[in-house]
């Protein structure tokens, strides 16, 4: 059976933000087997001995599937598709097409939003605006990129829904906050569209419940 390490408590600011959360977004989607094994940050537990061992870097999420283990999110991602069959076209320029939209995701659009939210939430002098300003012009173009790729789409890599939306979903989570989507109307309902699916609205209950917050606080 498969057990996803991921967030029981953090600082403040990272409740239901955390990339834990995309891993079970898929447990959820395809059905498989999983039990959640909650880590509180704030006491130590990603230094753990005992989690070294797992995680490289100390961070969530990891998944352990019967001894074998697998860290970084989008590689977590790609692995649950391969193993339940699905989320996943079985074509070989299909399963080309969803991983590039995965890298898309995690290394090209993520950093630049990353950023732009770390600087929002710890600095705010003269250097860092001026940073911000070239970040948001960054991140305009990558939003751009994905704009142009949702033309006539509904899913960014493939017909159907696969890994690849919820890995670019969940990184495009990350300014739901902030004014930067909406220049861009595909990527609105984009959005809309993927976080409207059960397996997420489940994801969100379970992550609230874990956290003890409200669904409305993580959303
Ligand atoms: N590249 C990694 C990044 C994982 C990551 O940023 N994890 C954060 C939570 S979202 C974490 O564990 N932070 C605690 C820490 O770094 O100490 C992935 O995609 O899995």
């Amino acid at each position: 059976m498969i057990t996803l390490y991921g967030i029981g408590d953090i600082f403040e600011g990272g409740h239901g933000e955390t990339k834990d959360l995309r891993v079970q977004w898929a447990l959820e989607e395809v059905g498989l087997e999983y039990r959640f094994h909650a880590l509180d940050q704030t006491a130590g537990d990603l230094e753990s001995e005992s989690y070294t061992r797992l995680s490289p870097f100390h961070q969530v999420p990891v998944i352990e599937d019967d001894g074998f283990v697998v860290a970084e999110s989008t590689a977590i991602l790609l692995y649950i598709a391969e193993k339940a069959g699905r989320l996943v076209p079985t074509d070989f320029h299909g399963r080309t097409t969803v991983m590039q939209w995965c890298f898309a995701a995690a290394s090209t659009v993520a950093p630049t939003l990353q950023s732009i939210d770390l600087i929002e939430i710890f600095d705010t002098d003269k250097t860092a605006i001026k940073v911000l300003a070239e970040t948001k012009k960054l991140a305009a173009r990558w939003l751009d990129g994905v704009e142009r790729r949702l033309e006539g789409r509904e899913w960014i890599a493939h017909a159907e829904f696969t890994v690849a939306d919820i890995a670019m979903a969940n990184v495009l989570r990350t300014i739901r906050k902030s004014d930067l989507m909406e220049p861009f109307p595909r990527i609105e309902s984009y959005y809309e569209r993927c976080h409207a699916r059960p397996a997420w609205q489940r994801t969100l209950s379970l992550a609230a419940e874990r956290l003890h917050r409200t669904v409305e606080q993580l959303r």
